[in-house]
């Protein structure tokens, strides 16, 4: 298969529908071509209907343990230092149709994961501008969207969507963005401003903020506890719920497509991209025998923390028809490498254990 060109200009992929409404679209993973992900293609993940804000009366309201709370409009937040970064978003439910026995959610296949170039200003400097109070502990991301939800738990009433970041992280590289591949954020991602927190799952990248609340005491709010939390096993004591924050260590296989077909004796440039939440990806290895051998990987982008890596290899498909099952494995630069099974304490989240992406090989064509 030749690899599509970087052309601009090319026709984006269009999304795949999971949910019309609120809009949870997947990205065509197999037609994975620049490192960044066209906006157009980019997946979108919304849990309420998308609140459609007006820039002119929009603002940012900055409060809690603050000197002086803040309310911005997004042209004083445009007329401050803008700060620009790529960074690769992982849904955490990304990959949940691969469970066995089947979770509750939307059945993502491999595109609930994108790599955009996000411009904004960054979070600490909103902070600076406010005043942090002593014995701030944490930072309430608010969104303007809203809702009941009955499933996983039950929402007491309307909420809205809100997430926290530790302080540290929030000082560090949290940005709140206003433009996504230099275009301004569309309404499905976050317009007019979104959070984008580098190396955590999706969840912390509140869209549509509407509210910055800085605590003194850990957030505790629906999708930080009942939704968006997982089991761990800590310190030799029974399991505790601890909120999602960084990727788990991934890579997945573009192409061949799942349930695609592949030319028997032949070549085929097997691609795609490994990530992992804290470091940077070291290596990625193929197996085509179903995870019997494997094989390690070219890199296609050097090692960069927070985005993707493209690697490629050349596989000389078998000369007998028949079906067979593909995996990727990656290590990143902490020594972290996909375990094979999932761990249950996880539930429908977090799934990184190589995925199986079976093909077909078909006949030489005579
Ligand atoms: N306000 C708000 N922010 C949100 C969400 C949401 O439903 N509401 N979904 C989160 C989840 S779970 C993910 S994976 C990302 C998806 O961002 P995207 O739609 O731009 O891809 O947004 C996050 N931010
Ligand atoms: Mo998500």
């Amino acid at each position: 298969m030749s690899r599509p060109t970087a052309d601009s200009s090319r026709h984006a992929p269009a999304l795949i529908v999971r949910q019309a409404s609120p809009p949870n679209l997947e990205t065509p993973f197999y037609a994975l071509d620049g490192r960044l992900t066209p906006q157009p293609s980019h997946y979108v993940r919304s849990h309420f209907p998308v609140p459609l804000l007006d820039a002119q009366t929009w603002r940012l309201e900055v409060g809690g343990g603050v000197a002086s709370p803040l309310s911005l409009s997004l042209e004083e937040l445009r007329a401050m230092p803008s700060h620009t970064l790529s960074a690769t978003m992982e849904c955490a439910g990304n990959g949940r149709v691969y469970l066995s026995p089947r979770m509750p959610g939307v059945q993502w296949d491999l595109g609930a994961v994108g790599t955009a170039e996000w411009t904004g200003v960054r979070l600490r400097d909103v902070l600076e501008r406010a005043g942090i109070q002593d014995g701030a502990l944490e930072v309430v991301l608010e969104g303007a969207d809203r809702g009941t939800l009955t499933d996983p738990g039950r929402t007491p009433g309307e909420i809205r969507y809100a997430r926290s970041v530790p302080l540290a992280k929030a000082q560090d590289d949290v940005v709140l963005a206003y433009a996504m591949n230099g275009q301004p954020l569309t309404p499905d991602h976050g317009f007019p401003l979104r959070a984008v927190v580098p190396g955590w799952y999706g969840m912390a990248a509140v869209k549509w903020l509407s509210k910055l609340h800085v605590t003194d005491t850990p957030y505790q709010g629906f999708f930080q506890t009942t939704d968006y939390s997982y089991w761990q096993h800590r310190d030799g004591l029974s399991p505790q719920m601890i909120p999602m924050t960084a990727m788990q260590v991934k890579a997945q296989i573009a192409r061949p497509a799942p349930h695609g077909s592949v030319t028997a004796g032949s070549v085929f440039e097997v691609i795609g991209t490994a990530w992992t939440g804290e470091g940077d990806i070291t290596r990625v290895e193929v197996s085509t025998d179903g995870g019997e051998t494997w094989a390690d990987t070219e890199f296609l982008d050097p090692a960069e923390p927070h985005i993707w890596r493209r690697w490629r290899l050349d596989w000389h498909t078998p000369q007998q028809p028949g079906c067979v099952t593909l995996l990727a494995r990656a290590t990143d630069s902490a020594g972290r490498t996909q375990e094979s099974g999932h761990d249950a304490g996880r539930g429908g989240y977090m799934v990184n254990f190589p995925l199986p992406i079976t093909v077909y090989v078909k006949a030489e064509p005579s």
